[in-house]
């Protein structure tokens, strides 16, 4: 077992994306990484609503679910961009600001929690790429896909800057070298780099102008078989404008790793 963690499935996963769960349990045990259940874990809470109105809410809620983890002797896995924007960067900031950290300790022992340590909080095409590593996965590939991949990153993946040191967000390429470990090739168009205009609550306040975003990024992407994401609400807005399937990272990488469509959640074959 290369490493074991506590596996935060967020809100969207478990009550709309069951399949991306399946398929990326079928890829942590594909690989060998463990995944611990985080019982009792809340909504993160989502940085685009609950930080935009109450900061220290988010502070406190997200601490919970780290102190979950915490219990667990983990860090914690995330599936999700937004998921990640919020439990990464209040790792983050707890690790940097004792008072935050102090506030939020307070908060926990009203509840009868307690945050011995901050956890660290990776999202899973973080860990693939950058812990796990290109090379180890591509020894395990069994079925070398040849689709063309229109890849997504969506925002919290790559930004705040200070929080993500692993890539620079002008240019990353981190998850297409993680794609193309399957033998697809990411394809590059005019919206790669673009929101997909769901996040920060615009989809919720505005869906017209959040779609119509989504529209502009779907329709600049030219000769892909399918666009894959990284995120479940990226993944929730893209298909539904988008003219070829849209898949998960965990998808693509179960067909990848010898999965059937079954065993990944997916209808039929690519
Ligand atoms: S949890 Fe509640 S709404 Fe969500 S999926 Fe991802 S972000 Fe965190
Ligand atoms: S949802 Fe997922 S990560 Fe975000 S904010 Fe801009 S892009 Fe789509
Ligand atoms: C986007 C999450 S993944 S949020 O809308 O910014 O909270």
């Amino acid at each position: 077992m290369s490493k074991t963690f506590s596996f935060f499935l967020g809100c969207l996963i478990p009550n709309r994306f069951p399949e991306l769960e399946k398929a990326s349990r079928f890829v942590c045990d594909a690989l060998d990484i463990g995944l611990e259940e985080m019982e009792g874990a809340s909504c993160c809470p989502a940085p685009g609503v609950i930080k935009s109105f109450d900061k220290t809410l988010w502070y406190k809620v997200a601490g919970r679910n780290l102190s979950l983890a915490a219990a667990q002797g983990n860090d914690i896995l995330v599936l999700c961009n937004g998921c990640y924007g919020t439990l990464k960067d209040v790792s983050m900031v707890l690790r940097e600001d004792e008072g935050k950290l102090g506030m939020v300790r307070d908060s926990l022992s009203t509840i009868g929690r307690t945050l011995p340590y901050v956890p660290d909080v990776v999202h899973i095409v973080e860990h693939l790429c950058f812990d796990y590593g290109f090379e180890e996965i591509r020894k395990r590939v069994t079925s070398p896909l040849s689709a063309n991949v229109a890849v997504h990153y969506g925002c919290h993946l790559l930004k705040p800057a200070r929080y993500r040191g692993f890539t620079s967000f002008e240019d990353p390429t981190f998850f297409d070298e993680l794609v193309e470990t399957t033998g697809a090739r990411s394809v590059p168009y005019l919206e790669k780099n673009s929101c997909c205009g769901a996040g920060g609550a615009v989809r919720s306040g505005l869906k017209d102008l959040s779609l119509d975003i989504a529209r502009k990024k779907a329709a600049s992407i030219k000769g892909a078989d399918c666009i894959v994401t990284p995120c479940p609400f990226c993944h929730m807005q893209l298909m539904e404008v988008s003219e070829i399937p849209v898949i998960y990272i965990t998808q693509l990488l179960g067909l990848a790793l010898g999965g059937t469509p079954e065993d990944v959640g997916m209808e039929g074959p690519l």
